[in-house]
């Protein structure tokens, strides 16, 4: 069984490691790939190195599953190479998402729509996955009408060179590289990723479709306000859902809490929610703040937070290789 990693030195590619390492993923090799920059640089996984190689090199090793995080054009190109020599793509990028002969997979939601005949799987949104695993076991029960959401994400979902800027400003350097148009340290960004044509930026409209592409039901609205704020280790979101039936809030909570991957935090008490402080590193959904709308009927508020870089991507994408594993289909 071998693996490639490829974007294996980025911020995602880095997390994969440690995921791949905390869940003893069974491998027999490891084929690390990056950019031409990187050719020859060593990564370390459970104490041995690995030599970085190239897009062809690790094609022509034909491993069985190749785990994406490198971009949208790169995957565009790439993914089908790996795919036509026989390795099956999970892939981190919004390049096949909306691809509706591609399956978006958020395994606790709809792992069991995965089939042989697929060879690029897609990864969705972070921001997504983490909506949809809170949204999943409400919708089966009371069947949503309508999610209004407003994020609160993290510079890692940006990369190194967003980390390095707010740091910097922290630091008070004010001439670094910048990754964004506006400093973010002591500010909010009410724009993540570029504008489309109806006003709204393509994070907010991965949310849009993504959810109810991985529901599976197209009658499912959503409206979303993505915004980056100077933080690390998770995203948050402040969701709003209407119904089509009544719920019992206490019914509410027991559903999340049996739902796998979820962690309800919810204890108003005693000051406990969900905070991505407490979020980072962790591969859990953390959901609280859970109050009746008392605006309109059948309409609930609730918080989730979880780590972008964990369940928002390497998680989930290791998750998908071991749901291949464990049903042989690799
Ligand atoms: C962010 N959600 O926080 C983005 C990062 O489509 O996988 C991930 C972009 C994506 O900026």
């Amino acid at each position: 069984m071998k693996i490639a990693l490829v974007g294996a030195t980025g911020l995602v590619g880095s997390e994969m490691l440690k995921v791949l390492e905390a869940r003893n993923f069974p491998f027999t090799e490891l084929i690390p790939v990056a950019s031409e920059k990187s050719i020859g640089k060593e990564i370390m996984y459970k104490g041995k190195k690995y030599k970085v190689v190239s897009m062809d090199q690790a094609i022509a090793m034909r491993p069985e599953i190749a785990l994406f995080s490198a971009g949208g054009s790169t995957s565009l190109i790439n993914a089908p190479r790996f795919a036509e020599n026989g390795t099956i793509v999970i892939d981190n990028s919004s390049a096949w998402r909306m691809d509706p002969t591609k399956k978006l997979v958020v395994p606790e939601v709809n792992g069991s729509s995965i089939t042989r005949d697929d060879k690029i799987i897609a990864n969705p949104n972070c921001s997504t996955i983490q909506m949809v695993l809170a949204l999943k076991p409400l919708h089966d029960k009371y069947k949503i009408k309508r999610v209004v959401v407003s994020t609160y994400q993290s510079v890692t979902g940006t990369g190194v060179k967003a980390v390095d800027q707010m740091m910097n400003e922290r630091k008070g350097i004010v001439d670094g590289p910048m990754a964004y148009a506006y400093p973010i340290d002591l500010n909010v960004i009410p724009q993540i990723d570029v504008f489309t044509d109806n006003g709204y930026t393509k994070e907010e409209m991965k949310m849009v479709n993504e959810t109810v592409k991985i529901l599976g039901d197209s009658n499912v609205k959503v409206t979303a306000t993505t915004v980056r704020i100077p933080v690390i280790g998770g995203h948050s979101e402040s969701v709003n859902v209407e119904f089509e039936n009544d719920f019992d809030l206490n019914e509410v909570k027991r559903l999340l809490e049996e739902m796998p991957g979820v962690e309800v935090v919810d204890d108003i008490e005693n000051l406990k929610y969900p905070m991505p402080k407490d979020a980072h590193g962790k591969d859990e959904v953390f959901v609280g703040r859970l109050r009746r709308d008392e605006s309109q009927p059948n309409t609930l508020n609730m918080w989730i937070v979880a780590d972008n870089l964990r369940k928002g991507a390497a998680t989930n994408a290791v998750q998908i290789a071991e749901y291949l594993l464990k049903n042989n289909i690799v």
